[in-house]
This record gives C-alpha cells, sequence and structure tokens, in this order.
C-alpha cells in the first residue's frame, strides 16, 4: 500500500469525536493541487462546490485500474476483464455502503448527475404520469433538476410546479405541503442549494410526501461532500450525486432507487450492456441497476469514486461536517465586516457555501480581481437563473468550503474583498 492510501486508512476513525481526529494540514498534503501557485500566490480554493480537487488516493486508484487492472467490464472472460468487473461492481458496493442502500442493485451510475435526472424525467415519467400529472420541485433548484422536467413537460404533458422560499432562502414546509395535490405524483428536490447553501429538510418533506404516498427524488450533489447521507433513515425514494464535487472523478453520477421502484421503469438509452437478448422482433431488457448502463461504463471513474468515497469515510463525514460548520461561521464573520459587502442566503440551517454581493462591484469583476491574488471563487447565476430571479438578483460571488480549507484561506477572501471594496466604494 503506497503512503498515501496508508496516511489516509491510518487517520482516527469514523466515530471517533476527539476534535484532534481532523487534521486539515494533513489532509492538505493528501491534495496535491493546492500546492499550485496562480498569479504567483498560494492558490487558494473556495470553489469545490463547482468541483472538488482530488486527493491522491484516488489519484493513484485510477492510476493503476490503467497500469495493472484494466479491460472492459461484464463482457470478458478473460482474466484482466474479470479482475477489472470485480473492481467496478466494488466501487457500486462502496456507494451502496455510502448511501447505506439496502441493496448495491439499487445503484445506477450514469454519466454525472444531469444524466441522473435525464433518466428520471424519461424513464420515471414514462412508467408512472400520464398528461396532466405533476411533478413538484422547490425554489432552490439547479438547472439539472428543472431542465429535464421542462423536457418532459414538451414531450409528455406533465406539469410542472414549484414550492416557494422565503427572502433569507428558507425552504417552506407548509407552503410545499399545500402544493402537494390528488394529481403530483414525484417531489424531486435538492438537499442543499449549490447557490445559498440552505439545506432543505429532506426526512420531513419525505414523510409529508409519503403521507399521500408520493416518492421523493433528492437532489444530493451538494450534501454528500458535506454531511453523511443514510437513504433509508431519509427514507427518500431516489437520491442522486455526481462523483466530481465528493473528491471523485468527473464522468461518473450515481442514481440510487429503490429497488421496487427501479424494477417498473423502462430502459432510458438502449444498446449493449442493458439487454438480456435481442432479435430484431423483439429485445428483452436486464433487470436494474443493469437495464440503465447502456454501453460501456465509465470503469476508471467509478474506481476512483470508490476510492473517494474511502477517503471521505476514512476521516468522518461528522469530522467534515464540524469542520466546514466552524469555518463558515469564521468566513460569515469576516466577510460581514467587509464594507459593502452583503451575504446572501441566510437560511437558519446552511452548509458551506457563501453567495455574496458587493455594492458597486459586479461579482464577475470581483472573481476576476480576487483571482489576481490566487483566490478561485464562482461568480454568476449558478445554473439557478430561477433562484436568482426570486431574489431579485441576476448573480452572486460564491465562496464554497472543502474539507482541505482552513482560517488561512478564509483570512486571504476577506483580504482580497477589502482590496475589492476599496476599489469600487
Ligand atoms: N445539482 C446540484 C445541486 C449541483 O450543484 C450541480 C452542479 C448539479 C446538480 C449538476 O452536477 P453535474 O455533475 O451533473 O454537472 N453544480 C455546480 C455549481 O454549483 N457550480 O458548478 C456546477
Amino acid at each position: 500500500m503506497n503512503d498515501a492510501i496508508t496516511s489516509a486508512r491510518t487517520r482516527p476513525a469514523a466515530g471517533d469525536n476527539s476534535a484532534r481526529a481532523f487534521d486539515v494540514e494533513r489532509i492538505r498534503a493528501d491534495f496535491p493541487i493546492l500546492r499550485q501557485r496562480v498569479h504567483g500566490q498560494p492558490l487558494v480554493y473556495l470553489d469545490s462546490a463547482a468541483s472538488a480537487q482530488k486527493p491522491r488516493p484516488v489519484i493513484e486508484a485510477m492510476d493503476r485500474v490503467y497500469e495493472s487492472a484494466y479491460a472492459n467490464v461484464h463482457r470478458g472472460v478473460h482474466y484482466m476483464s474479470q479482475v477489472a468487473t470485480d473492481a467496478f461492481e466494488a466501487g457500486r458496493e462502496k456507494v451502496a455502503r455510502f448511501l447505506n442502500a439496502a441493496s448495491s442493485d439499487e445503484i445506477v451510475f450514469t454519466r454525472n448527475a444531469t444524466e441522473a435526472f435525464n433518466l428520471m424525467a424519461s424513464s420515471f415519467t414514462r412508467a408512472f404520469l400520464k398528461p396532466g400529472d405533476e411533478v413538484l420541485i422547490s425554489a432552490l433548484e439547479h438547472h439539472a433538476n428543472i431542465v429535464p422536467w421542462q423536457l418532459a413537460r414538451e414531450q409528455f404533458g406533465i406539469v410542472l410546479k414549484v414550492a416557494p422560499i422565503d427572502d433569507d432562502g428558507n425552504f417552506l414546509l407548509d407552503e410545499f405541503e399545500a402544493r402537494l395535490g390528488a394529481r403530483t405524483r414525484l417531489v424531486s428536490l435538492t438537499h442543499v442549494s449549490n447557490a445559498l447553501g440552505t439545506i432543505v429538510p429532506v426526512a420531513e418533506v419525505v414523510r409529508r410526501a409519503h403521507a399521500r404516498d408520493i416518492p421523493v427524488l433528492v437532489d444530493g450533489c451538494q450534501a454528500t461532500p458535506h454531511m453523511a447521507v443514510d437513504v433509508r433513515a431519509l427514507d427518500v425514494d431516489f437520491y442522486v450525486f455526481t462523483g466530481h464535487k465528493v473528491y471523485g472523478p468527473t464522468g461518473v453520477g450515481v442514481l440510487y432507487g429503490r429497488r421496487e421502484l427501479l424494477a417498473e421503469m423502462p430502459p432510458y438509452q438502449g444498446g449493449g450492456e442493458m439487454i438480456a437478448s435481442v432479435s430484431y422482433e423483439k429485445t428483452t431488457f436486464k433487470a436494474p441497476p443493469h437495464r440503465f448502463e447502456a454501453g460501456t461504463p465509465p470503469i476508471a471513474e467509478v474506481v476512483g469514486l470508490g476510492a473517494a468515497i474511502d477517503y471521505v469515510s476514512d476521516i468522518g463525514l461528522e469530522h467534515i461536517a464540524a469542520h466546514e460548520a466552524g469555518l463558515r461561521a469564521y468566513a460569515e464573520e469576516r466577510l460581514s465586516a467587509v464594507p459593502g459587502l452583503h451575504i446572501v442566503g441566510r437560511a437558519r440551517d446552511k452548509a458551506g457555501i457563501i453567495s455574496f454581493v458587493m455594492d458597486n462591484a459586479h461579482p464577475h469583476d470581483i472573481g476576476t480581481i480576487i483571482d489576481r491574488a490566487g483566490v478561485a471563487v464562482r461568480t454568476g447565476h449558478h445554473c439557478a437563473e430561477p433562484l436568482m430571479h426570486r431574489l431579485g438578483l441576476t448573480a452572486t460571488a460564491r465562496a464554497s468550503l472543502g474539507l482541505y480549507n482552513t482560517r488561512g484561506d478564509i483570512d486571504a477572501l476577506a483580504r482580497a474583498l477589502h482590496a475589492v471594496a476599496e476599489i469600487f466604494g
């Protein structure tokens, strides 16, 4: 076992609640990219909500696939194909354990979260919705959980409804419940808002939807990097996340689906790997999850995702959550002291995402100026244009935290923003 993996593995196991269990400098040493300088300054990476950086064990696990255990999966009788298939299916088992799914058959691999939503909007809709039936989303959604339903609306005549938020970005449970009707067939909403950081009370959403026999699909893209997720404790029916935000590679996403619901759903795409038998007259399909995985899957990426899951699990999601909560409080305090800066999104329950605007300075100017100081934040509508409109904005700047961020990173951000305030003040 190499040093990087050993260092991750010998950290205190999840469940050890001592503060010393989380050693941010040791974690940073696992991320080669954090040693880079940009514009002559140390890189201060505060854009993990867009995509997280990768620790060495993930990079090395993928290298190992290509160097010593690579072939196509599920097809070959030969040795390499079996080794690759075992590694790929071990990745599925890791994802199942990560979400506490009842079975790895409930884990479907997709290209990213976006493809998982398109799969749902196509396949779930064809299985369970008739024209005029409703899908209820929230006002916090990323475009990935809006646009696929609009495409389904055009194709199948379904109706898209939206549960509102308040001006602070809080999800409104009673307003949500009031929109559950006789024709609601699915609730599809985010666990954590990528633009504001709002944490949605998913367990209570599920309780109220299930009281009316309505299944719930949750977008966990911004939750899985920051908190432990247990799909059975939450009692969700579907759960989506994307590999690259949880310190894994791009090119792989996950759709968890309750076995009995997946079993009723028709294929999303056709091709190799997903069939039981094919003739020109009639083709039959495999059972889930393979029914939904047409073509060669992202083999090294699934192995890399498994390594990322091992990495965050070894550190402990509860330690990561506590570290980021402390940093967020510190950041909100430091940023509030910047003249003319306004934090956007003041929900009661938030993850490590801080959106803000500044008087007289466009978010793109903020982002461009602080980049010169080595500070990376995202600016724009964050693929949540309807949410921006709801808040009366077109864009914000957004600092998003990862497990490797430090108070020093926040200090660098605050310093750079004070400089922006001076320019535009
Ligand atoms: N859902 C949420 C909540 C997201 O934050 C994102 C990506 C997606 C879905 C889509 O994930 P993908 O892997 O399919 O692209 N969010 C962002 C972001 O906030 N900045 O860049 C990408």
